[in-house]
């Protein structure tokens, strides 16, 4: 049986309508001297406590979890581990802006900017004033462009593969509308077109699993410039416009010669919040995605993992998740 702690301390808020939930104490620190190897120590070791924090009963399919663990590097405030209720997250963007917010409500950071660690690279974060906080995303990138994926039962489906810090396959496709009344619709379409990207063998670099589907269409909001519907690598969708999937449309935005540097995107998310992005030039000719929003504290919480209950681990969840 694996050691479970008596509880784990969290603060949860919300990004644009997107939960997170910061793990602030109860968790044992996982080894590795880089934030991959912290993050590989996770999934090996303390995977039933990812899903006993994240998942039913006391968590539910939407909720971004976020570890906490000291920088790697000396330049940082804390590294971060995202998962979800089926996996680890490279990056999360509006797990991000949750996280400054929540250390601001817990008095461990004021206005200004701030480094963090993740597996992926290390970020940056300015919170303002008002409360408002500015992420500054690792290099994003267009892979590869317009490539086309045979879908089962919805026909050839084109779309780019770009890199946010999580890899996504965009597309435009006009199948599905991109309101909340067709979400259902929407969630089976994409997991149909990621279905058909792995049995077509289609991945990031070095074979990344592409493992967030982001549907672009028409903004419903007049201050948007686009709505997208992002499947995200727990089987369910974004509420908030994602910073990782709003940083790879930029990308591929920007590779396309559609947005200039320093111009500002809008992207609105399902539930109708919005992040305001731009790029600017990265050391050695990469691209950096900037991405505003703003996120709340919803709660904190103690949860108990009682050694009589039988779902002190969690509901297992089916989840469509590669190896
Ligand atoms: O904001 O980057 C993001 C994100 C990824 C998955 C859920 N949110």
């Amino acid at each position: 049986m694996p050691s479970v702690p008596d509880f784990v301390r969290v603060v949860d808020s919300h990004t644009e309508g997107e939960p997170t939930r910061v793990v602030i104490e109860g968790w044992p620190a996982p080894r590795g001297a880089t934030m991959s190897e912290r993050r590989d120590d996770l999934r090996e070791n303390f995977d039933h406590l990812r899903r006993a924090v994240v998942c039913e009963p006391r968590g539910h399919d939407a909720i971004v979890g976020a570890l906490l663990t000291p920088p790697v590097n000396a330049d940082s405030a804390a590294g971060i581990i995202f998962f979800n209720n089926g996996t680890y997250l490279g990056m999360c963007g509006h797990g991000l802006i949750g996280v400054v917010r929540t250390l601001e409500y817990l008095g461990r950071l004021s206005p200004g900017k701030a480094r963090f660690d993740t597996p992926v690279g290390t970020v940056c974060a300015e919170l303002s004033a008002d409360g408002s906080v500015t992420i500054e995303n690792i290099a994003s990138y267009l892979h590869a462009r317009d490539v086309s994926v045979d879908v089962p039962g919805y026909g050839t489906v084109v779309g780019d593969i770009a890199w946010g810090g999580n890899w996504f396959f965009i597309t435009h496709s006009e199948l599905v509308p991109v309101e909340m009344s067709r979400e259902r619709e929407l969630n089976r379409f994409t997991q149909a077109i990621q279905d058909a990207i792995r049995a077509q063998g289609i991945t990031g670099a070095d074979n990344g699993d592409i493992d967030h589907i982001e549907i672009s269409a028409a903004p419903s909001r007049a201050d948007a410039d686009c709505r997208n519907y992002v499947l995200c690598s727990g089987g369910v969708y974004d509420r908030s416009p994602c910073g990782t999937g709003t940083s790879a449309k930029m990308a591929s935005l920007h590779a396309r010669g559609e947005l200039a540097l320093g111009e500002r995107w809008h992207q609105e998310g399902m539930a109708g919040g919005l992040f305001t992005g731009w790029v600017s030039e990265g050391i050695n000719g990469t691209l950096t995605p900037h991405v505003k929003g703003t996120a709340f504290v919803t709660g904190e919480a103690t949860l108990r993992f009682d050694a009589s209950d039988p779902f002190r681990l969690g509901i297992p969840v089916a989840v469509n998740v590669s190896a």
